[in-house]
């Protein structure tokens, strides 16, 4: 345990300390407790002959070694997690008997895990993909998990077809080619012959797919789930996460670079705001409709590839989750939490969307093998807060000693306890809802509309978000090598809007299409990122600065960026410490070769005297790329020739200023923008 932890323990924190080891100032042990004395050398017969078997601590040490790996997850391998707190605003009981809903003076411990989904454990942040978005609630009543992505709604209808998506979109299984993409031809060959992924994909080649930060983005439950009150009513319910600090993409090229100069983009922006104590916040918000209201939609709200528009159904903000505390052990807490969206609290409840319902067989089977047995829920960081008691016995990795004979259930010798719980005394009761029909395999026919919301969210980008889902259709489709899925895909996307997919065709040297188009004219405003929450809050700003700099001017304008929320970090010719015209000393961040322009959210150009040529050519490269990226640029007195030299004085998103006051004023406004998209790129 650090020493620096806070007394205000989360109740799973405090859990969670009764399993924390430091080893540090211990003496080395084996794993059964017996001092080591030596763990240099192997036990050998004479110094240079052979190591002999019986030698224990060798064995243990390099079989416990050999065993460290477990399978990653199927999908999802690769994440990063923090733990923090939820608190509601307004009690929800009209409509749910969830505790952590109704009370509002709760506190509830949450762990979120971000994930990816194509990509193996160690692949790159910044991949086009969806990101995962799972939370555990670690409530009174149990543990509640929500299961989400970053993307409302999914590739297929029904979970039977979950392999085949996963196998279509994983790595091409003759040479595992490519890695965490969805840029070849096994990913389109599937999209262009189920086409019920229309709507997803739009999602998917859209800048959602490319998130800015895991804090940058919203969350969504995905599947209509049930909410049931007191007395037995229930709703249909829609859970969502908004991001305090706005839902903000990378571009492509950024993404793509990132993706080789730092892999863990995601997970350091993350690590580092939450100990910085910029705390992640998202507020959680439900979709809720009447059950009186199922078929008042002109789309099923059963099926999994639909929204329910923001501005027909409003999204009311109920609650909000602060990220406040990084994971001790990447493994133990990362790596090793179970999530299961049959995971539910009294209160909350399923509807039978096809995809939920082949998800609850999934998410247990998957840890069976995952987790090694079926006692993971042991397991710290899934184990619930409030007590759980019944007759499951035994398995691999058992920890829970359970005494007394009774393993069984009705009984006389332990009272017939545990006993059941009443729904007065907290007990789960399914909804007992009427169910009728005959046994088939089949889809309702209400599920066979797949283009009219792909349609939808097409008509609610702006133009940038437009011309940025061509590029990406033209990326993806510009790696199939089978001509004919090119065809076929273009085809299908002529249903969701003409002019797009003829000018797909265009550039990937297939046969535009004739017919298709949409006569769906209706727009979700609530879906363009570009009506989204603008914040300058903890927003990275490189900060390029030689020898022999202006003090006052330097000090004024950090202190003013610190002062604003904003993460200033310096770069210079060399680590070590540069020295101002006043005598001032800065420690160096960075150094052009350790950081670039893609790291950062905006770039401040302070400079000094100009010694070193290589440098400034750097720099040139730096601020080329930066405004090519369409960030903010700033630069004060000797900055500014760094600006003129590549003729970026004047154009929007670029800020020089002689006076501290209105630079500073002008910049942060610069910074709150996230892009300048009116700025031309030639
Ligand atoms: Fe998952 N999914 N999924 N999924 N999913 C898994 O469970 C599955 C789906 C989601 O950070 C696996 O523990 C099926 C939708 C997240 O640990 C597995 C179907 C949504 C995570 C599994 C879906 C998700 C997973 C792999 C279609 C958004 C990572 C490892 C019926 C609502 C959780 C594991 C974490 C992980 C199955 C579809 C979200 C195999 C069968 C829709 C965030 O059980």
């Amino acid at each position: 345990m650090t020493d620096e932890r806070k007394d205000n323990k989360t109740k799973k924190d405090r859990q969670l300390d009764h399993f924390r080891v430091d080893d540090k100032g211990k003496k080395l042990t084996t794993n059964q407790g017996l001092k080591i004395s030596n763990d240099q050398f192997s036990l050998k017969a004479g110094e240079r002959g052979p190591t002999l078997m019986e030698d224990f601590h060798f064995r243990e040490k390099m079989t416990h070694f050999d065993h460290e790996r477990i399978p990653e997850r199927v999908v999802h391998a690769r994440g990063f997690a923090a733990h923090g707190e939820f608190e509601l605003y307004e009690s929800m009981q009209p409509f749910t008997r969830a505790k952590f809903l109704q009370d509002v003076s709760l506190k509830t411990p949450v762990f979120v895990r971000f994930s990816t989904v194509v990509g193996s454990r160690g692949s790159a942040d910044t991949v086009r993909d969806v990101r995962g978005f799972a939370t555990k609630f670690y409530t009174d009543e149990g543990n509640f998990d929500l299961v989400g992505n970053n993307i409302p709604v999914f590739f297929i209808q029904d979970g039977i077809k979950f392999p085949d998506m996963v196998h279509a979109i994983k790595p091409e299984p003759h040479n595992e080619i490519p890695q965490a993409s969805s840029a070849h031809d096994t990913f389109w060959d599937f999209v262009a012959n189920n086409q019920e992924t229309a709507h997803m994909v739009m999602w998917l080649m859209s800048d959602r797919a490319i998130p800015r930060s895991f804090r940058m983005m919203e969350g969504f439950g995905v599947h209509t789930f049930r909410f049931v009150n007191e007395q037995g009513k229930a709703f249909f319910v829609k859970f969502h996460w908004k991001p305090t600090l706005g839902n903000h993409s990378l571009i492509w090229d950024e993404a793509h670079e990132l993706a080789g100069r730092d892999p863990d983009f995601h997970r350091r922006d993350l690590w580092e705001a939450i100990e910085n104590g910029y705390y992640p916040e998202f507020e959680l918000g439900v979709q809720i409709i009447n059950e009186d209201d199922e078929f008042a939609f002109d789309f099923d709200i059963l099926d999994a590839t639909k929204i329910w528009p923001e501005e027909d159904v409003p999204v009311k903000i109920i609650g909000k989750m602060t990220l406040n505390r990084n994971v001790d052990n990447v493994f133990a807490e990362t790596e090793q939490v179970a999530f299961h969206p049959g995971h539910v609290v009294p209160g909350i409840d399923f509807t039978n969307d096809p995809l939920l319902q082949a998800r609850l067989f999934s998410y247990t089977d998957t840890q069976l093998i995952r987790l090694g047995g079926p006692n993971f829920h042991e397991i710290p960081i899934n184990k619930p807060v409030c007590p759980f008691h019944n007759n499951q016995r035994d398995g691999f990795h058992r920890q829970t000693i359970n005494v007394g004979k009774v393993s069984y259930h009705k009984n006389s010798l332990a009272g017939n306890t545990p006993s059941e719980a009443s729904v007065a005394e907290g007990g789960y009761q399914h909804y007992q809802e009427k169910v009728e029909g005959r046994k088939v395999q089949a889809r309702s026919e209400s599920f066979t509309d797949h283009f009219s919301q792909a349609t939808l969210f097409w008509n609610s980008m702006s133009d940038t978000e437009k011309k940025h889902i061509l590029d990406a259709f033209l990326f993806e489709l510009g790696k199939v090598k089978s001509k004919s899925i090119r065809q076929q895909v273009v085809d299908m996307f002529a249903h969701v809007d003409l002019d797009l997919a003829v000018a797909i065709a265009e550039g990937i040297g297939v046969k535009p299409p004739q017919t298709g188009g949409s006569n769906i004219t209706k727009a979700s405003p609530a879906l363009s990122q570009i009506n989204t929450t603008y914040s300058s809050l903890s927003r990275t700003v490189a900060v390029i600065v030689t020898e022999g700099f202006n003090d006052t001017e330097l000090e004024y304008v950090l202190s003013s960026l610190k002062a604003s929320g904003m993460q200033p970090e310096i770069i210079s010719e060399n680590l070590g410490t540069i020295t101002g015209q006043r005598g001032t000393q800065l420690e160096v961040d960075h150094t052009h070769l350790t950081a670039d322009s893609v790291s950062f959210d905006a770039v401040y150009m302070v400079r000094g005297s100009d010694k070193n040529k290589k440098f400034n050519k750097d720099i040139a490269y730096f601020i080329d790329e930066a405004f090519s990226h369409y960030k903010p640029i700033g630069a004060t007195n000797e900055g500014i020739p760094w600006i003129e030299i590549n003729k970026f004085d004047g154009k929007p998103g670029v800020v020089t200023a002689q006076d501290m006051n209105t630079f500073v004023q002008k910049f942060n406004e610069a910074i709150t923008k996230h892009r300048h998209w009116d700025r031309e790129i030639v």
